[in-house]
C-alpha cells in the first residue's frame, strides 16, 4: 500500500496566508448576480472590479478518506448596503459535513437546507467553530470594517455544486441599517 506522506502547512492568522497553497480568487464579476441592487453593481463594475475574496487550498487528493482544508479570506465592502459574501454552496455530496473556524474578523455564515424552507444564520468572530451540518448549504458574510478570515476542513471528496445556488440564491440576506447588521429574508426568494 503506497503510504501518503504527513505534510505541515502555515497559516497566517494575520493575513489568512497558507503556505504553500493554492490560491483562488473571486471578484465582484463573479458574483454580480448575486446582490440585490443591480443597478448600484453596475455602477461599481463600471469604475473598478473588486476583489471580493481568496480562498487557499492545501493540496490533498480530493480522495475519500482525506481532509481538505483551507483558508477564506472576504475583503470588508458592500454593494449598495449589501455586505461582500462568498458565493456559496451546497456539498455535491450532500451526506459531507463542514466545520469553519474563524481567525480574524466579523461576519455571519447563511445555511440553509437544500430546499431553502429551513434557514440559520450564525455570528463569525475570532475563536467561533461554526459547525456546518451534512445538506446544509453556506454562505459567508464579512460584515466588518477588516478582513474575515476562517480556516475551513471539509471532506476532500465532498465537491461544490453551485449551480443550485445560482439559481436561487439564499433565503436571507445580509445589510446594513442605520450602522446595525441586520438579516433580512431575501426579497427574490
Ligand atoms: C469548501 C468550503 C470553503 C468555501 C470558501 C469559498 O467546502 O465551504 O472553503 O469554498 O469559503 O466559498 P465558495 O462558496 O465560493 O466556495
Ligand atoms: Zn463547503
Amino acid at each position: 500500500m503506497k503510504l501518503f506522506r504527513p505534510f505541515n502547512v502555515v497559516v497566517d492568522f494575520e493575513t489568512g496566508n497558507l503556505t504553500p497553497g493554492k490560491k483562488i480568487t473571486r471578484y465582484l464579476s463573479d458574483i454580480q448576480h448575486f446582490f440585490l441592487d443591480k443597478e448600484k453593481v453596475k455602477a461599481v463594475l463600471a469604475k473598478e472590479n473588486p476583489l471580493v475574496y481568496e480562498v487557499i487550498y492545501a493540496e490533498v487528493p480530493e480522495e475519500p478518506g482525506h481532509l481538505a482544508h483551507c483558508t477564506t479570506i472576504i475583503y470588508p465592502g458592500k454593494v449598495g448596503n449589501e455586505f461582500f459574501f462568498t458565493k456559496g454552496h451546497l456539498h455535491e455530496k450532500l451526506e459531507t459535513a463542514e466545520i469553519y473556524f474563524t481567525l480574524k474578523g466579523q461576519g455571519r455564515l447563511i445555511m440553509a437546507s437544500p430546499d431553502g424552507e429551513e434557514c440559520e444564520v450564525l455570528e463569525m468572530f475570532p475563536g467561533s467553530a461554526s459547525y456546518i451540518p451534512p445538506s446544509w448549504s453556506h454562505r459567508s458574510v464579512n460584515v466588518g470594517g477588516e478582513p474575515l478570515i476562517f480556516y475551513c476542513i471539509f471532506f476532500a471528496d465532498a465537491g461544490h455544486d453551485y449551480a443550485t445556488i445560482d439559481k436561487t440564491g439564499f433565503p436571507k440576506v445580509v445589510l446594513e441599517r442605520n450602522g446595525e447588521v441586520v438579516v433580512e429574508n431575501n426579497p427574490n426568494w
